[in-house]
């Protein structure tokens, strides 16, 4: 069974947690990220302030997000290899496909596939995802491995946040109000995990274009 049961939270209008949801095909998603991995390795990559991001990133998809100096932006090729990313495996497009039907948008196909890996002191600062096109497309997003404290907020960066523990197999979909809350994560705490060892996965379908 693709989804079993599982406990479904509402962190907030709009930002449906899937508990759990991707459990029973984590290991199967791990070693389809290896594959992409393989093709468009992990990079570090520095934002526009010129600051190394501490999560290492790779995409799959039509599209990739990457930031340089220049800014963020989706590229078609992977500036890296040269190459065009690699296509999202089938498993994760019936993932997301599945979860966002579930959470009320059926019609979400998604074009990008940002995978993050975390290692231990990896952290993300409070953002927003506003370089898509139509901000009515939702995004959703896939833990795996080490556990994280997820901070959400709300329409500007001082709202108040929220925290919630982010853990191996939840699923979120960011749609309606919550889809330009500004939210980021803690720092990710040394730890072993029985299928990703010393690291969180975190990723995150979108629609680009
Ligand atoms: C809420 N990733 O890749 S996942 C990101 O755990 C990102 O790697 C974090 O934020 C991670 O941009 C958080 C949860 C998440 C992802 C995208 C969102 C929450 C979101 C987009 C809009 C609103
Ligand atoms: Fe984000």
């Amino acid at each position: 069974m693709l989804f079993p049961e599982f406990q479904t939270v509402e962190l907030a209008p709009g930002a449906l947690l899937l508990r759990g949801a991707a459990e029973a095909c984590a290991t199967d998603l791990l070693s389809q990220i290896e594959g992409v991995i393989m093709v468009s390795p992990l990079r570090t990559v520095v934002t526009p302030m010129g600051k190394s991001m501490s999560v290492e990133m790779t995409n799959c998809g039509d599209v990739g997000w990457v930031s340089d100096r220049t800014g963020y932006r989706y590229e078609t090729i992977d500036p890296l290899t040269n190459l065009s990313w690699p296509a999202i495996p089938a498993l994760f497009a019936q993932l997301a496909n599945g979860v966002a039907a579930q959470a009320g948008f059926p019609e979400f196909h998604p074009d990008a596939c940002l995978i993050n890996r975390y290692a231990m002191g990896s952290k993300m600062g409070l953002h927003q995802d506003r370089d898509e096109q139509d901000f009515a497309q939702p995004i959703v997003s896939v833990s795996l491995g080490l556990p994280i404290t997820f901070n959400f907020g709300g329409g500007t960066r001082t709202s108040p946040t929220t925290k919630t523990q982010l853990r191996h197999g939840d699923v979120v979909v960011f749609g309606g109000q919550s889809r330009l809350a500004f939210h980021g994560v803690g720092t990710l705490r040394r730890g072993q995990h029985s299928l990703t060892g010393p690291y969180r996965f975190n990723l995150t379908f979108r629609r680009a274009g």
